[in-house]
């Protein structure tokens, strides 16, 4: 996949947690049409770089047992999670649907976030922050937060406060019209229904631990100072805002 159809594929999945799923799925499509694909299978997307390109604030082991063996695992459990439906309704058997829901949400969530995570983040320039949200996105942050540095702290507070298997979020309600940072507990818990996720910080240790053991406070201040790429969360901001 090149470099154009990767940023394309990524670009859709600021789609939202509940309900939008298949959208990540959309390969090749452009912006705002995405191409349906309701009954593949779910795949893994490719990272936008390379395992060790995050490198020194993520290690190239984390990012390969986290893409691989994590987000990897989490489509496979999709995947099983979909077939395990449409067994249930062909054996008329749904003893089953209690387990099966709650697998859907935790699995389909799971590859959501990461499939956003990863293309929130970009290989850190050296000797240089990760730069400086800008223009609408900049905006609405003065607006809803006070200040950048506002947003920061709240998103930091909320980031390193979050359930030890949870994730920190910025996100956007479009029937709010507003910016919110919230807390994930595992992928699917303490969702506000209807948010469109812009930002996500993964704070299970499995994203750090490696590197940073139990410091997570490093990790979210590296996560936040050197490797956001602010013009993708602007990107998915601006898709929000219209609707896509
Ligand atoms: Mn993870």
């Amino acid at each position: 996949m090149g470099a154009t159809s990767r940023r394309q594929f990524f670009g859709l999945t600021g789609a939202g947690v509940l309900g939008l799923v298949t959208r990540v799925e959309a390969r090749g499509a452009t912006r705002g049409r995405p191409v349906a694909r309701a009954t593949a299978e779910h795949e893994l997307p490719d990272l936008p770089y390379e395992y060790d390109a995050l490198e020194p604030y993520v290690d190239e082991r984390t990012m390969r047992l986290h893409h691989e063996k994590h987000h990897g695992g989490a489509v496979r459990g999709l995947n099983r999670t979909e077939k395990a439906f449409a067994d249930m309704s062909k054996a008329s058997d749904f003893s089953g649907s209690r387990k099966l829901c709650r697998d859907l949400a935790y699995y389909g969530s799971s590859h959501v976030l990461h499939s956003i995570f990863w293309t929130n983040m970009k290989p850190p320039a050296e000797g240089e922050s990760a730069g400086q949200p800008a223009g609408e996105l900049a905006d609405l942050l003065k607006r809803d937060f006070g200040s950048r540095e506002a947003f920061r702290e709240v998103f930091l507070a909320a980031t390193n406060s979050a359930p030890a298997s949870g994730w920190g979020m910025l996100a956007y309600h479009p029937e709010f019209d507003r910016l919110m940072v919230l807390q994930v507990e595992d992928h699917e818990n303490r969702i506000l229904c209807g948010v469109v996720p812009l930002l996500v910080c993964d704070v299970w240790e499995h994203a750090y631990y490696l590197k940073y053991q139990n410091r997570r406070a490093e990790w979210t201040a590296s996560f936040l100072g050197q490797l956001v790429d602010w013009e993708n969360v602007a990107e998915r901001l601006a898709a929000a805002r219209k609707g896509k």
